[in-house]
C-alpha cells in the first residue's frame, strides 16, 4: 500500500436548480395561473472522518468530488429534486485547508466527525411564489445560485500520545516494536523506517496509550538531507517525545553531537514543537560494559546540558523500557487531570496546537509561493508536488 499524507482536491458543490416560468394550461380553464414550481436545492460536500483509512492515497488518484445539482422546477407546482449530498471520506488526523484563502477549515480527529466543505447553491423560485393581487399572470422567477467551489489541501497527520524522535539506527523501530504489538523493520542499516508505524502500549486492562515510529532525522534535514523533515509533521499531534540516542553508535559518531543536530532540526522544523516536553531515552545500553554504563550517561547528559527527565534502556532487551513507559503513562494522564482541572493549563495546550497549525499553514503557504513563482510553462496543474512524497509501506496488522 501507498503511504501519502499530503493532498490537493477540489471540491464543488451542487448547483441549485432554477425556478421554473409555467402556467396552467388546461381544457376547459383558460388563463389557469402561475404553476411553475421551484428548483431544488443543490447538495452539499461533507468530508467524514474514517478508522479504516490510514493514508490519503485515494485522493491521487481523485482529486475532483462534485455533489449532485438540484433539479429546475418544473409545471404544475412540480419543485426540481434537491441535489444529492456527497460525503468524502478521509483518515482520521486530517487537517483541511482552504488553499486560496489559506484558512483552515477543520481538523477531523474524530471518527464520524462530519465536516461541511462546500455548501450546496440555492434554489431558485418558480413563478408560483410571484403571483400577487396585481399581477396574476407574473412571468417571474429566480435562478438557483451556484455551489461553493473550494481548492482543498489534506495533510494527514497520525494521532499519537508519544512521538519518537532521533537519529536512524538509534533503535526506535525496536523500542515500539519492544513496547507494543507493532513490527515495523528493523535493520542495521539507515532509513529502514520510510513511513510513520503507530503502535498501542497497553499497560493494563485499560490504561495505554499510542507511540508514533517517524522515519530518522539527520543533520541537515532541514534542507532535504536523508528524508527531510517532512515526516516530523506526525509528531505535531503527540504530547510528548521520546529522543531516542544511540549511546554506542557502531559508526563511532559523537552521540553528542548528533543529538544536538537533531534539535537544531527540530527547531528548523517547528519551533512550537521543539517546546513539547522531551525525555532523553539513552539506548542501546546493552553494548557498554557495566562498569561503564554510568560513566558514559552521565557523560552525554553532562555533554547535552540536559535538564530534563532520563531514561537508560535497551530496547531490544527490555531492559529499562518498562519503567519508561509507565513513567510515560503517568506524565500523559497527570497532563489530562491538569487540562480538565486548570483553565490555564488548558489554555497553554490550545494554544500550542494553534501555533503549530499556524505553523502547518505557514509550510503550505510557503510551498505554494515557492511553485507560484515558477514560470507558467513549468507548473503543472497541481500547485503541489506530491509524487515525491510516495513511499511504498506495508502495514502491520
Ligand atoms: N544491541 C542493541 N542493538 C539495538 C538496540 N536497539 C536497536 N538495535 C539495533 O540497531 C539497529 C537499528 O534499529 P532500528 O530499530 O531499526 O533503528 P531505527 O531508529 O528505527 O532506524 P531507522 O528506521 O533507520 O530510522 C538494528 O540492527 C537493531 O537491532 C539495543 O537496545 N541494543
Ligand atoms: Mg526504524
Amino acid at each position: 500500500m501507498q503511504f501519502v499524507d499530503e493532498a490537493s482536491i477540489i471540491v464543488e458543490a451542487g448547483n441549485g436548480g432554477n425556478g421554473c416560468l409555467s402556467f396552467r394550461r388546461e381544457k376547459y380553464v383558460p388563463k389557469g395561473g402561475p404553476d411553475g414550481g421551484d428548483g431544488g436545492h443543490g447538495g452539499c460536500v461533507y468530508l467524514i472522518g474514517d478508522d479504516a483509512l490510514n493514508t490519503l492515497v485515494d485522493f491521487k488518484f481523485q482529486r475532483f468530488y462534485k455533489a449532485e445539482n438540484g433539479q429546475g422546477g418544473m409545471g404544475r407546482q412540480m419543485s426540481g429534486k434537491a441535489g444529492e449530498d456527497l460525503h468524502v471520506k478521509v483518515p482520521v488526523g486530517t487537517t483541511v485547508v482552504d488553499v486560496d484563502t489559506l484558512e483552515v477549515i477543520a481538523d477531523v480527529t474524530e471518527i464520524g466527525q462530519v465536516v461541511l466543505v462546500a455548501e450546496g447553491g440555492r434554489r431558485g423560485l418558480g413563478n408560483i411564489h410571484f403571483k400577487s393581487s396585481t399581477n396574476r399572470a407574473p412571468r417571474r422567477t429566480t435562478p438557483g445560485t451556484e455551489g461553493d467551489r473550494r481548492n482543498l489541501r489534506l495533510e494527514m497527520k497520525v494521532m499519537a500520545d508519544v512521538g519518537l524522535l532521533g537519529m536512524p539506527n538509534a533503535g526506535k523501530s525496536t523500542l515500539i516494536r519492544s513496547v507494543s504489538a507493532a513490527k515495523p523493520k528493523v535493520a542495521n542499516y539507515p532509513f529502514t523506517t520510510l513511513v510513520p508505524n503507530l503502535g498501542v502500549v497497553k499497560l493494563g486492562m485499560h490504561e495505554h496509550f499510542v507511540m508514533a515510529d517517524v522515519p530518522g532525522l539527520i543533520e541537515g534535514a532541514s534542507d532535504g538531507a536523508g528524508l527531510g523533515l517532512r515526516f516530523l509533521k506526525h509528531l505535531t499531534r503527540t504530547r510528548l517525545l521520546f529522543h531516542v540516542v544511540d549511546v554506542a553508535p557502531f559508526d563511532e559518531s559523537d552521540p553528542v553531537e548528533t543529538a544536538q543536530a537533531i534539535v537544531h532540526e527540530l527547531g528548523q522544523f517547528s519551533p512550537a514543537l521543539s517546546e513539547r516536553p522531551r525525555w532523553l531515552v539513552l539506548n542501546k545500553f546493552d553494548l557498554l560494559p557495566v562498569e561503564e554504563r554510568e560513566e558514559r550517561a552521565q557523560a552525554i547528559i553532562d555533554a547535552l546540558g540536559w535538564e530534563g527527565p532520563v531514561f537508560r534502556i535497551s530496547a531490544i532487551s527490555n531492559e529499562g523500557t518498562d519503567k519508561l513507559v509507565q513513567a510515560a503513562y503517568r506524565w500523559l494522564t497527570e497532563q489530562r487531570r491538569l487540562e480538565n482541572e486548570d483553565e490555564e493549563a488548558l489554555a497553554r495546550e490550545q494554544e500550542m496546537r494553534r501555533r503549530m497549525e499556524d505553523e502547518s499553514v505557514a509550510r503550505i503557504e510557503e510551498r505554494l509561493g515557492r511553485r507560484r513563482k515558477r514560470p507558467a510553462e513549468e507548473a503543472d496543474d497541481d500547485d503541489f508536488d506530491d509524487d515525491d512524497y510516495d513511499v511504498e509501506i506495508e502495514y502491520a496488522p
